[in-house]
């Protein structure tokens, strides 16, 4: 009943038979009263005032007034997908989730990708933490994984992440920067917060500028528990690994996209999913004995701390994968409401205190930001399990309660609705034995802010490093205050003595003793991490990957062919770009249409180029300053280039200093170049140019 008809989104075809199917639709007031006019308000004479009793101009123009709802506090800006869940084979011998036994069984998901610090307009490529948080509807009620693109967090305890958010957030007298950390309060907070250390590592690194949504990890940050049918409990981390690997942008890239096209990552999903390219992740779990918890050089209920995979594997026991975009975006991306304490029979929370804030915080900032406490009945929050119980009334309630007995125990209504025992299904949390005295403390085993941030870094290949140096330079290059960059670089000289002094070098600091080296907690850990570095042997598949074809007049079409075919049979997308719309002729004769112009086309939109030959298409391409940028901007950011034939004379003329480097493949014609171009594409990006 709450759902309007739905109208074809694209294509003439479709809205013409949607348009024969909907012949008798009309247009109602909110009440179901048709309406004879909708451009002219009710007035006493044609030139006269409007009359109050149009009660229709009233409706249309409240319901506009208030269409908007209060923001997310944090995580405003999201895009959202749907799709499904398998597991691999059952996993009882951990959890007793039902929809983690039955390989067969698909459970629906929601997704929704976010930035942390922009406002719902802000650019999809700042440097940024991303949320990633998956609703699993399952038979047993919903489960939010509420996680992020990152393993750990800036702070170990709730209660500071107010200040967290403040300070990170455009500053409070003027409202500036938008949607970035690059400022001073940020930066103030953070130096006056050691336990930041190793997450400003992580947004530092290129993980806080992934290519892609569907090119990015995801992590449940927090320990939680996994509880088998026995009632035997076990810690676990989650991880979502993405099946096109992890990979980043170069910031310049970032920066550019962010104004050429701030909704590069939505539009990304919303085409690839549109396009059948379905992003998909495994879900991973690092499952850890209670009786090993303590073994560890750091402690399990610690938010800025992860679990090295290479100490405690990550086993994949699922996939999701993402095979519908949302209707609507408001209906769905915006009003769903995720809550960490979502959690099914089976799945339990922890001590972590910043998790526990998190229990709190859920459900506490949806009462605001959707109106009242009824928003689990919005279709995208509803469960396919079945809702019984006496929670009643509240500002937009939708559900008819019958009956009388609103309260339990009841006999009026013959006892209904029942609990259930745990073989029936009922929620138990794990009788953890809890003791202690009651005070504002942390634990001593939290003390050490420095290894972890010490094991990324060095975890990280050279040209990552370098990435990292060079983004703290930029971040820290904003803050106008000289003490908060002083006390930055002194708070990586114990991360590293190197790093400290080559971002220093760059901000006009000098690294000063003073930070102090919280104790270690004696116990297992790793020198180094090679699963913390983005740098991957390359996958053949090329999807999700778009490779841009520059093409003029007299191109050779028997290039662009051989080339488009070996790309798209590996996965790739390719569109012709050119100096302006319409059909381009090709020396062969045949035309193609051109996708898109320099106008609307760059560098940044691709990860690759290629410049099929014909003599007079490579003479025009080298007049227009256009094509020329294009490679070099290609090349600057390491994207993999390719011509055929007379293209070479293109790549000669731009500013490209060597044509051997690596990533740039040219051969007298597009078949004896596909190969290897494809090999340099699923590189993803060659640093060491
Ligand atoms: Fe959140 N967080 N958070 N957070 N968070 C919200 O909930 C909060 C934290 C995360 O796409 C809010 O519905 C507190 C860690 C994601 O709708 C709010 C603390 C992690 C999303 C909130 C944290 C996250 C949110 C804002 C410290 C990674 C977007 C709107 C105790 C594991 C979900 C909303 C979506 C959203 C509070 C810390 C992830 C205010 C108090 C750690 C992905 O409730």
């Amino acid at each position: 009943m709450a759902k309007r008809d739905k109208q074809p989104a694209q294509g003439q075809d479709q809205l013409a038979r949607f348009k024969r199917d909907n012949a008798d639709q009309r247009m109602t007031s909110d009440t179901g009263v048709r309406i004879q006019d909708t451009d002219d308000s009710l007035k006493a004479g044609p030139r006269g005032p409007t009359l109050l009793e149009d009660f229709h101009l009233r409706e249309k123009i409240t319901r506009f007034d208030h269409e908007r709802i209060p923001e997310r506090v944090v995580h405003a800006r999201g895009s959202g997908a749907h799709g499904f869940f398998q597991v691999y084979e059952s996993q009882a011998k951990w959890t007793r989730a039902g929809f983690l036994q039955d390989p067969a069984a698909r459970t629906r998901v929601f997704v929704r990708f976010s930035t942390v610090v922009g406002s719902r307009g802000a650019a999809d490529t700042a440097r940024d933490v991303r949320g990633f948080a998956t609703r699993f509807y399952t038979n047993e009620g919903n489960f939010d994984l509420v996680g992020n693109n990152m393993p750990v967090f800036f702070i170990q305890d709730g209660i500071k992440f107010p200040d967290l958010v403040h300070a990170v957030k455009p500053e409070a007298h003027h409202e500036m920067p938008g949607g970035a950390s690059a400022h001073d309060t940020f930066w103030d907070f953070a130096s006056l917060v050691p336990e930041s250390t190793h997450m400003l590592m992580w947004v530092l690194s290129d993980r806080a500028i992934p290519r892609s949504y569907a090119m990015m990890e995801g992590f449940g940050v927090h320990t939680f528990r996994l509880v088998n049918a026995r009632g035997k409990s076990r810690f676990v981390k989650f991880h979502w690994k993405p099946l096109l690997g992890a990979h980043s942008l170069v910031w310049d890239e970032a920066q550019k996209l962010a104004g050429k096209d701030p909704d590069f990552h939505r539009r990304d999903l919303w085409e690839s999913i549109t396009n059948g390219d379905f992003p998909e992740y495994e879900l991973g779990v690092q499952v850890i004995e209670e009786r090993d918890a303590d073994k560890y050089s750091f402690d399990l209920f610690d938010p800025t701390k992860l679990v090295p995979e290479e100490l405690v594997p990550v086993q994949r026991i699922g996939k999701m994968t993402l095979d519908r975009n949302p209707d609507n975006f408001f209906a769905e991306t915006e009003q769903v409401a995720f809550h960490v304490g979502n959690v099914v029979p089976g799945i339990d929370v922890t001590n972590d205190a910043l998790m526990q804030a998190r229990l709190f915080s859920y459900v506490d900032t949806q009462l605001t930001r959707l109106g009242g406490p009824n928003f689990n009945q919005i279709p995208i929050n509803q469960p396919v399990a079945p809702v019984h119980n006496h929670q009643q009334d509240g500002f937009h309630n939708q559900v008819v309660q019958q009956g009388r007995a609103n309260y339990h125990p009841n006999s009026i209504g013959s006892g209904c609705p029942f609990l259930s025992t745990v073989r029936e299904g009922g929620y138990v949390h794990f009788p953890e034995e809890v003791q202690g005295v009651k005070a504002r403390v942390r634990s001593p085993s939290f003390g050490d802010h420095y290894s972890q941030a010490t094991l990324f870094y060095k975890s990280l290949t050279p040209p990552e490093q370098q990435h990292l140096i060079d983004a703290a330079r930029f971040e820290l290059g904003k803050v106008e205050l000289k003490a908060i960059r002083e006390r930055v670089v002194s708070n990586f000289a114990l991360v590293d003595a190197n790093l400290a002094e080559q971002v220093a070098a760059g901000i006009g600091v000098t690294v000063k003793a003073g930070a102090v080296r919280g104790e270690v907690k004696p116990g297992k850990s790793v020198k180094s991490s090679p699963s913390l570095s983005l740098v991957k042997p390359p996958s053949a598949n090329l999807k999700g990957r778009m490779v841009a074809f520059l093409v003029e007049e007299g191109f050779q079409k028997s290039d662009l062919d051989k080339m488009k075919s070996a790309i798209t049979s590996a996965g790739g997308r390719v569109k012709i770009v050119s100096s302006k719309l319409g059909a381009v002729g090709s020396l062969e004769g045949k035309a193609v249409e051109v996708e898109q112009s320099f106008l609307t086309a760059a560098s940044v939109f691709f990860d690759a180029v290629f410049v099929p030959g014909g003599a007079a298409s490579v003479a025009a391409l080298m007049k227009a300053g256009d094509a020329i940028q294009f490679l070099d901007e290609a090349f600057r950011h390491c994207k993999t280039i390719g011509a055929a034939g007379e293209g070479r004379e293109l790549l000669e003329a731009a500013d490209i200093p060597d044509l051997e480097a690596p990533g740039i493949v040219t051969a007298p014609k597009a078949g004896a170049a596909a190969e290897a171009f494809i090999a340099a594409i699923a590189q993803h990006r060659h640093w060491t140019r």
